[in-house]
């Protein structure tokens, strides 16, 4: 399948920077030492190599460049109208005739004074000839320069241009601008047309990619077109005009029942009236769009009778808004379904259909007789089979509990550990704190003492504080409980530092912390 992807022409230089490159390339490749003592046919062999390297250069650059563009004869006539449309036909011949002219030129040049040169009957005269071969080469190239500017510019718009493919499965948006076609392929493709609320923001053609039955399918997106004659459309509407004319596609013809688009509906079916050549021997819809505004049991009776003769002549009319994706999958699937009924029916008419039925054969075997031939199953896949039916009892799954137990239930994985001791499965993790197994520093009797007795263990603690051999932090009034209780570890002998402040009476402290502290200190005193 040819698909039509034009970015791999190269890059087409300037004049000057061609000759530029070509006239250091024969400095660079070609010999640069001569004496004049030489012998003639040595000196003379000396300038037709570059005479004839750098026509070769120039032969070889502009072939390619020549080869590298597409002939408007040889490819699909949509590209060759979308060109013609886009580049102007004549303009595009006459630059790469130019250039072909230019190349056959430069050959004859090099011939001319390559044969010039065996008369050559010194160094001197060589060069001059040499000199001259080269600057007549260069002379003829910067002749071509409007035309190598003008190909330039049509390489970078054509590598711009997408990958239609004119033979595959196509749906083809068109319709007024600003009735929503952009907002369509957006829905069922990935591709990201601008969408704006005003007329021709679809410039150029887009094509987005989408599956439907296991099958790619492309969507082309055209810019507005309006109703006026041929001669006076422009380029932007020209394009979505060659499509409509060259794509085998099934035509979404796109229509704004609300007439928000700034066309009224009248408008809108004389357009459609107006193209309607261009959708012959084509599935056809009509999208009747922006529904979520107003539908068309809201329309006038006027209005409302277009949609009615376009459904009595056949053509199916589909509601949708793409604001709320209504419709938008139908008229795809009806777009889809249309169009490969319509291939289908276009191949069993074309000539090459007798070739491929007459390779087909569609068998229907009859019954030989009555003997029953059971299909063959390997008994280890019966087996299999067999072990596959047996209703085995279903793993509850945590889902499961949570939807028996409701509000009771609570999340416990410990129980799916695997341990190498199942007994340890239930037992408490230590937690550690800075290196410090905290079940080590707490007392089992802490929420036996009640709020009561909280002054009384204040007291107790007060009176360690005067013992204790720290200085007291008032901003950490545990500090000096701990350090009392340091004191007594290690049995050392207690010192009230003489710049400790007076132990202040409780500080404003969380009870918590208060009531762990002193029972501690309780049981070790
Ligand atoms: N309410 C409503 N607005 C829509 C719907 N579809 C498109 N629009 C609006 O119509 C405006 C034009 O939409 P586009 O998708 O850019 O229309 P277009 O036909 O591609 O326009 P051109 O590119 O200018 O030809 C945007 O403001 C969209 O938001 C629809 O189903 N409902
Ligand atoms: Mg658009």
């Amino acid at each position: 399948m040819a698909l039509y992807n034009f970015k791999k022409i190269m890059v087409v230089p300037t004049a000057k920077d061609f000759i530029d490159v070509t006239l250091s390339k024969t400095q660079r490749k070609t010999p640069t030492v001569v004496h004049k003592h030489y012998q003639i046919h040595r000196i003379r062999h000396f300038y037709m190599r570059k005479v004839k390297f750098t026509q070769q250069n120039y032969h070889d650059r502009l072939t390619q460049i020549l080869a590298d563009f597409p002939k408007l004869d040889d490819i699909h006539p949509f590209y060759a109208d979308l060109m013609n449309v886009l580049y102007d036909k004549d303009h595009y011949k006459l630059a790469l005739g130019q250039l072909n002219i230019a190349k056959n030129l430069i050959d004859n040049v090099a011939k001319d004074y390559v044969r010039l040169m065996k008369y050559g009957d010194s160094l001197y005269r060589c060069k001059q000839l040499k000199r001259a071969a080269l600057g007549r080469m260069c002379t003829i190239l910067k002749r071509q320069k409007s035309s190598l500017e003008y190909l330039e510019q049509v390489r970078q718009h054509l590598s711009r241009l997408p990958s239609i493919d004119p033979n595959t499965r196509t749906l083809l948006l068109c319709g007024y601008p600003n009735v929503g076609k952009s907002s369509f392929i957006n829905k069922v493709t990935r591709a990201d047309v601008d969408v704006q609320p005003y007329a021709f923001t679809t410039k150029s053609l887009f094509v987005g990619h989408m599956d439907y039955r296991y099958l790619r399918w492309q969507v082309v997106d055209t810019p507005g077109i309006l109703d006026h004659p041929l001669e006076e459309r422009n380029t932007i509407e020209m394009q979505a005009i060659t499509a409509l004319a060259h794509l085998r596609a099934a035509v979404l013809y796109v229509m704004d029942v609300s007439e928000q688009c700034g066309h009224t509906l009248q408008e809108q079916l004389e357009l459609f009236n107006s193209i309607r050549p261009l959708f012959a021997n084509k599935p056809l819809i009509i999208v009747a769009n922006k529904c979520d505004v107003k539908k068309i049991s809201e329309l006038s009776e006027e209005n409302q009778k277009i949609f009615a003769d376009l459904s009595a002549e056949g053509i199916p009319v589909i509601e949708t808004s793409t604001l709320t994706e209504e419709g938008v999958m139908q008229v795809k699937t009806e777009a889809c379904d249309q169009l490969l009924a319509h291939r289908v029916n276009t191949k069993m008419k074309g000539k090459k259909v007798h070739d491929v039925l007459n390779r087909l054969h569609l068998a229907m075997p009859a019954k030989r007789d009555e003997k029953e031939r059971p299909p063959f199953i390997p008994e280890g896949a019966m087996m299999r089979r067999k072990a596959m039916e047996v209703d085995a009892p279903k793993r509850k799954l945590e889902r499961d509990l949570e939807l028996e137990l409701g509000d009771d239930y609570i999340l416990d994985l410990q129980k799916y550990w695997d341990l190498m001791n199942e007994d340890e499965k239930r037992d408490k993790i230590p937690e550690v704190w800075e290196g410090h197994n905290i079940a080590d520093f707490i007392d089992p009797g802490i929420m036996k003492v009640s709020v009561r007795e909280i002054p009384a263990i204040r007291t107790q603690q007060l009176n360690l504080c005067a013992r204790c051999p720290y200085i007291c932090s008032a901003n950490d009034p545990c500090s000096p409980w701990w350090r009392s209780w340091a004191c007594e570890v290690h049995n050392r002998t207690p010192r009230l530092a003489p710049s400790a402040p007076p132990p202040s009476p409780a500080p404003p402290v969380s009870v918590r912390v208060e009531r762990k502290t002193n029972t501690h200190l309780e049981d070790r005193v």
